[in-house]
């Protein structure tokens, strides 16, 4: 191990000016909170940037911050100095400690839950508190940085230095978690853990906020097609499904944000099929799929083509948990895509930027 003094030869070299450090450190949170949003429209494994951005910004905030209280800490310890705003910063501090703690305990494969909630969704949690509150503790300290904090070089230096450290630290955590064989191991790029097994048993169920509807018959059932085609179609269940039998089937993996991910065997229809059935307009550029409980999302046709509205996992009837009697299976999208209790596919001439909205309060009546 290196000698305490060595490391702080470490620490003098790379830390940056103190109104630099506080302002990075509003910018990081920005670009951490911008990214994890961002990430959770990443499925295909081209995106894998964007992860590992975030988790470089966020080992590089652990350093920024602890230069931060290693000023500050007196302010804090120190009775005699506290003042009406050391509330708004303990609130700030709390929330940022919260959100890294989370995000490297996720990250070593700590599996643990609050609540219903799995570590990386309270790291979500601890992550969008922050942001107002960072931005208002500096609102009252406020020091814009000055001419003088900047050397060009040498500032840029140490931020290349801090983030190639964060790399550096992280590249290090996943030989460490390959070698030792930890749960950590088998994240997907996207952080996810793995659910093992086959069929309705193998992977929890999970409503993205509040979604959540009676049992459906499939007897009272219907699929309706609708839109932009020339001959809307209304499906019974007995003719998606045939003697017990769905007609198409493909494996896709479900990856939800909330931190798991499985991969299944799935049996429906082909959305391509469904399509050419009704006859799709020139003009189409969308197919919309709708819940019974109105959560909805659309793909680009082209793609959408290639989706399957699945009544069956591993030869198991989908459970209601799970969608039952439609859902749609949207390989290469987040698990929130995935749309549940399906009963309408509406093609159409324009996107749905709505359906951002609809996904988070569905459900509320
Ligand atoms: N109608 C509806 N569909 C939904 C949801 C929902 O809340 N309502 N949750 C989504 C989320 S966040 C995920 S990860 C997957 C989870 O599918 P599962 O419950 O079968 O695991 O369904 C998606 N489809
Ligand atoms: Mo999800």
């Amino acid at each position: 191990m290196w000698p305490a003094s060595r490391l702080r030869d470490v620490a003098d070299a790379v830390r940056p000016p103190p109104r630099l450090v506080d302002w990075s450190l509003l910018a990081l949170v920005g670009v951490e909170a911008a990214s994890g949003l961002l990430s959770f429209t990443v499925g295909s494994p081209s995106g894998w940037p964007l992860f590992w951005l975030h988790r470089i910004v966020g080992l590089t905030i652990v350093a920024l911050l602890g230069f931060k209280l290693a000023r500050v800490r007196h302010r804090l310890t120190d009775r005699s100095r506290w003042r009406p705003t050391t509330a708004l910063s303990v609130a700030t501090l709390v929330a940022a400690v919260g959100a890294l703690a989370t995000g490297i305990a996720w990250v070593l494969g700590l599996d643990a839950r609050l609540w219903l909630w799995t570590l990386l969704s309270v790291h979500v949690g601890f992550g969008l508190v922050l942001v107002p509150l960072i931005a208002a503790h500096l609102a009252t300290r406020f020091r814009l940085p000055q001419r003088r904090d900047f050397h060009r070089r040498r500032t840029t230096l140490k931020y290349a230095a801090l983030l190639l450290g964060g790399g550096v630290v992280y590249r290090a955590q996943e030989v460490a978690n390959d070698v030792l064989e930890t749960p950590g191991a088998d994240r997907r790029f996207t952080g996810s853990q793995p659910r093992q097994g086959d069929g309705n048993g193998a992977f929890p169920v999970t409503s993205w906020v509040a979604d959540d509807p009676d049992p459906i018959d499939p007897g009272e059932w219907s699929l309706a097609v609708r839109g932009a085609v020339e001959t809307p179609l209304s499906l019974a269940y007995d003719e998606v499904v045939v003697d017990g039998e769905a007609l198409s089937e493909r494996e896709a993996l479900l990856d939800c944000t909330s931190g798991w991910y499985t991969v299944q065997r799935w049996r429906g229809i082909r959305v391509g099929d469904l399509l050419d059935a009704a006859g799709v307009d020139e003009s189409a550029r969308y197919v919309r799929f709708v819940s019974v409980t109105g959560y909805r999302w659309s793909l680009p046709v082209e793609e959408a083509r290639d989706a399957l509205l699945a009544t069956h996992v591993a030869d198991e009837r989908l459970s209601h948990g799970h969608g039952g009697p439609m859902r749609l299976v949207a390989p290469g999208r987040r698990g929130f895509q995935w749309v549940k209790w399906v009963e309408r596919v509406e093609v159409r001439r324009r996107d749905d930027p709505a359906q951002w909205l609809v996904t988070l309060v569905s459900g509320f009546d």
